[in-house]
């Protein structure tokens, strides 16, 4: 009898699977439901925003509830403590262009810790302070070189097979021209976003979210992104500690789920004051409405860590959402927002990721500041740079050396920094 259950209910299991894999993902443009996108400028009364006072405080904070309670939940306003320890430096990393430091941070609260490894690259020649981009890795510290003085990330360090391939140095060096980032003049902060939330349901228990007392509400309760986002924060917390960093220039970079993260990361934490999401996608920037390519109930059933429970009611209404990702996007304003798409990256909709930017421009326009308007996609490699900016290039769901080109030629743009 036991037997038949556990057969029935695995059957049940691989047709439930089957269902997903078969889900209709729509890559046909003629088939995009027509839509009207909630205005970012008409408060929830219905009156109009006219103005920067109206927008910052009246607005933006109806905007940031909702993005909070709907999407990502609420993130935890009480400070824990964090401790940080200098494991390794060398002043000639990568060739002695660079000084890289390996710091330990310690998280603590509800009596439990969680420990994740920050890792710096610091330009050696430098007149004064230095701009400075924070982005989480996927695959360790490790994986971003084959200098074998980097440690091991805490997450990767938990496995115990030594000869895990996921252990190979430089496995996505490709992803990070570490080089070129610090030749032109920029420092970069980084550690392994599964430090902060292992990427699985059960990951809760090892992330720092077990660190605070429980979510009081279910349907608001913050999950991975919103713990990813605060870790981007830890990371703002530890460079404003840094004697070479200049605080003026902070900007943060993500990729995919972790594109998602980092404009949740800039929406929330004002220091950034460049947020630049490559192939963030569905939940990061682009419009759920348009459901093309990966769809709300494609990514919750995937992934049910992600976003606050509340988002999971939307999975097949799109339709009846009562705003967008351009709300999520708009928060950046009025600091600068950097959009990158890829050609061949339709799960993740170039199309929409850029027509939300495009969305964003009438609050830069309250500001006096340019957006990017017009409903026409720039041709491949043909960045757009206003005060936000996008790109769209060759290729598939990745960061390659072009994105990371652009990114910087953005940030000199945004900071008045001319190369020699
Ligand atoms: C995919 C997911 C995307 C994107 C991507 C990634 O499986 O469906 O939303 O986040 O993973 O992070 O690489």
């Amino acid at each position: 009898m036991k037997r038949l259950f556990v057969l029935v209910a695995l059957m049940a299991g691989v047709l439930q699977l089957n269902a997903q894999e078969k889900r209709e993902i729509n890559y046909d443009e003629s088939a995009v439901p027509a839509y009207i996108l909630p205005d970012l400028l008409t408060c929830l009364d219905g009156q109009p925003v006219k103005s920067v006072t109206e927008w910052e405080t009246v607005r933006r904070p109806e905007i940031m509830h909702i993005l909070a309670t709907q999407e990502y939940g609420l993130t935890p306003q009480t400070a824990i403590e964090m401790k940080s320890k200098l494991m390794a430096e060398d002043p000639h990393a990568l060739g002695g262009i660079a000084t890289s430091q390996q710091v330990m941070l310690t998280f603590s609260g509800q009596g439990k810790t969680v420990k994740a490894l920050l890792l710096a690259y610091i330009p050696n020649q430098r007149q004064g302070k230095v701009p400075v981009v924070v982005g989480y890795n996927f695959q360790g510290n490790h994986s971003m070189s084959l200098d074998e003085n980097i440690l091991y990330s805490p997450f990767f360090e938990r496995l115990t097979d030594r000869n895990d391939p996921q252990l190979k140095r430089g496995i996505q060096m490709n992803r990070w021209p570490l080089e070129m980032i610090v030749k032109r003049g920029y420092a970069l902060v980084t550690m392994d976003y599964q430090d902060i939330y292992p990427d699985n349901p059960a990951g809760e228990p090892l992330s720092v979210i077990s660190l605070f007392p429980p979510s009081k509400d279910n349907d608001t309760k913050w999950q991975a992104i919103g713990a990813w986002a605060w870790g981007s924060s830890r990371m703002a917390d530890w460079v404003e500690q840094q004697p070479w960093a200049d605080q003026d220039r902070l900007v943060i970079m993500g990729h995919s789920r972790q594109g998602k993260a980092a404009l949740w990361t800039g929406a929330q934490d004002t220091r950034f004051r460049v947020v630049i999401s490559n192939d963030s996608g569905c939940g990061g920037a682009a419009l759920s409405k348009r459901q093309f390519g990966e769809d709300i109930a494609t990514i919750v059933n995937s992934f049910p860590h992600w976003f606050c429970p509340a988002f999971n009611q939307y999975a097949d209404r799109e339709e009846s959402l009562s705003f967008d990702q351009h709300y999520l996007l708009a928060m950046i304003a009025p600091r600068h927002l950097y959009v990158a798409s890829a050609q061949e990256d339709r799960w993740a909709d170039p199309k929409g990721e850029f027509l939300a930017t495009v969305a964003t421009s009438p609050v830069y326009r309250l500001y006096g500041l340019d957006g990017i308007v017009g409903s026409q996609m720039p041709a491949i490699h043909q960045p757009l740079m206003q005060h936000t900016g996008y790109h769209i290039r060759a290729g598939v769901h990745d960061v390659t050396d072009y994105d990371w080109q652009c990114y910087l030629d953005f940030c000199d743009k945004a900071f008045s920094i001319k190369q020699d």
